[in-house]
């Protein structure tokens, strides 16, 4: 539960000039109306198991008291629902009462939210009950969901009539525009399949910010942000939304200067207390590839002290040896592995922001901060090196434990010599079961340390592999937690509050389109 801090009379460092400059940056949304492309009934509320309904019979299909019907829009979808009610029998004489639930998976559909007791609140769960006083109806939910199933129970009618379902229809949003969008090319249909997967994930996490994922959090992650950035360079390309939420990171922050690793945008901008290592440090690492993008002068200018002041604080949590110290390195997310040793990792988390903090200065012209910064990275190249890699095992071990995910980020750090690191990343799987990733945001960092070393074949191997899973398992959309070994599992307690379309996940279509296209690639944006 690492994620949930409370800081009593917490006020975040407000800049209004920053935050107007987010707002005007505020992107237009585009919308489209989707209709169900199927209907089935759940045999029981509880199974999965179901009867199919052909589409022209719903319009006929009485609901009385307890039964379900299920609609298919086709695919995942953001948006506001329209439900069109009538009746048949005698006149209503009492409210339908219905229970409405709405589920990104087909297995969802079927779970009883019930059992749910983790640690995220359950108000999350997409299910609600309404009252249709007046029949026929017109229904225009207010909530916007996230989903692909619609689940609607007749909790009851009476005995003078029986409900009908006579439209459904979904006003869809996302700031993505499909216009800006050119067409995967590759040969390969699993790919081609997965970039589309892909791109469906980021486009309904794209509203008007760059959201961790439209059924939870809905707002705005600093290590999710950074991930989705790079998938929309080279889709969607919409730099003005990526600009957007680096403004405001920047215009709320912990009083300290520090960026929230979470920010609130309704009802106003407001920082989260939350802060993570990793996740402050991957500001520095998002403007600067969004300069290598824009070359946006006015933006650096703007946010170029406010990255620099998060190396620099991070810095001040350096023990005399230049190790991390223990609680602020256990404050790195790296992975939902809560039990790990952060130590290593989040030393190479610095080391990593280090090198894109110095080419943020020296396109600044900021020569001294740059050699300053270039001093930094070296000595702590060496530290990293002589507390953390173990000569005779040739690996890194942090706190006794040798996880794949600080192999990963010490590669991704560039500590080794460059045939050290592919040694070691060629014989990878043996630091698997020392804590496995459990998360497509773990596993894209994997796959770029692959990329890093040159193992293309193995990195490709192992997205078809992994994303590939839950394409096999029927996913519209990638997931925010998945290990094909146990599927049920959540960080949170319960997969029911996992989300099904999530930011970190989206990357496959810029490994596939940077790396495997045949397009040039660029080893800095890894
Ligand atoms: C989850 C969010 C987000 C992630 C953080 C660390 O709650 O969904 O994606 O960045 O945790």
């Amino acid at each position: 539960m690492a994620l949930i801090s409370i800081i009593q009379d917490f006020h975040p460092l407000n800049n209004a000039k920053l935050l107007d400059t987010a707002e005007k940056l505020r992107p237009i949304l585009h919308h489209r109306i989707v209709e169900p492309v199927g209907a089935f009934v759940l045999k029981d509320r509880y199974s999965p198991e179901a009867e199919e309904i052909e589409m022209h019979r719903v319009h006929h299909l009485a609901m009385g008291k307890g039964e379900n019907l299920c609609l298919d829009f086709g695919t995942h979808l953001v948006g506001n629902v329209t439900l069109e009610f009538t009746y048949t029998g005698s006149h209503p004489d009492a409210p339908a009462y219905l229970k409405l639930k709405f589920a990104e998976t087909y297995k969802e559909l079927a779970e009883n939210s019930e059992d749910y007791s983790g640690w995220i609140s359950q108000s999350w769960i997409q299910e609600e009950y309404i009252h249709v006083d007046v029949l026929p109806a017109v229904v225009e939910l207010p909530r916007r969901h996230a989903f692909r199933y619609l689940k609607i129970t007749t909790m009851d009618t009476s005995v003078k009539y029986k409900l009908v379902v006579r439209n459904a229809e979904c006003k869809t949003v996302t700031s993505a525009d499909m216009r800006k969008l050119t067409p995967c090319t590759h040969p390969d249909p699993f790919l081609q399949k997965m970039d589309e997967i892909s791109l469906r994930t980021l486009q309904n996490c794209m509203q008007d910010v760059f959201e961790d994922g439209p059924k939870r959090d809905q707002r705005l992650w600093m290590g999710d942000l950074r991930l989705q950035a790079l998938a929309n360079y080279c889709t969607f390309r919409n730099y003005d939304l990526v600009r957007r939420c680096l403004y405001l990171f920047a215009g709320s922050r912990f009083p300290d200067g520090r960026i929230a690793a979470c920010l609130f945008t309704k009802p106003t901008v407001e920082a989260d207390d939350t802060w993570l290592f990793d996740y402050s440090l991957f500001f520095v690492v998002a403007l600067e590839e969004y300069m290598q993008q824009t070359n946006d002068e006015e933006t650096l200018k703007d946010l170029y002290d406010i990255a620099m002041q998060q190396i620099e604080i991070t810095l001040r949590y350096l023990e005399f040896d230049g190790t991390i110290e223990k609680e602020r390195a256990a404050n790195a997310f790296l992975d939902w592995n809560e039990e790990m040793n952060k130590s290593a990792g989040a030393l190479a988390v610095l080391i990593y922001a280090l090198r894109y903090a110095r080419r943020l200065a020296r396109r600044k012209n900021d020569w001294s901060q740059s050699s300053w910064l270039d001093e930094q990275l070296e000595r702590l190249k060496r530290v990293a090196r002589t507390a953390y890699y173990d000569e005779e095992r040739k690996c890194f071990v942090s706190g006794g434990e040798a996880s794949v995910i600080t192999q990963t980020w010490m590669v991704l750090a560039d500590v080794l010599h460059p045939d050290e690191a592919r040694a070691l990343m060629e014989r990878s799987e043996e630091f698997f079961d020392c804590f496995p990733m459990k998360t497509p945001y773990m596993h894209h960092y994997y796959v770029s340390a692959l990329l890093r070393v040159g193992l293309k074949e193995k990195a490709l191997e192992h997205m078809k592999a992994y994303w590939g899973s839950m394409m096999e398992t029927g996913a519209d959309t990638f997931w925010e937690a998945w290990d094909p070994e146990h599927p049920d599992d959540s960080p949170y307690g319960g997969a029911i509050i996992n989300s099904y379309c999530h930011a970190w996940s989206c990357t496959p279509t810029y490994l596939i389109r940077s790396w495997f296209t045949g397009e040039k690639h660029s080893d800095d944006r890894l």
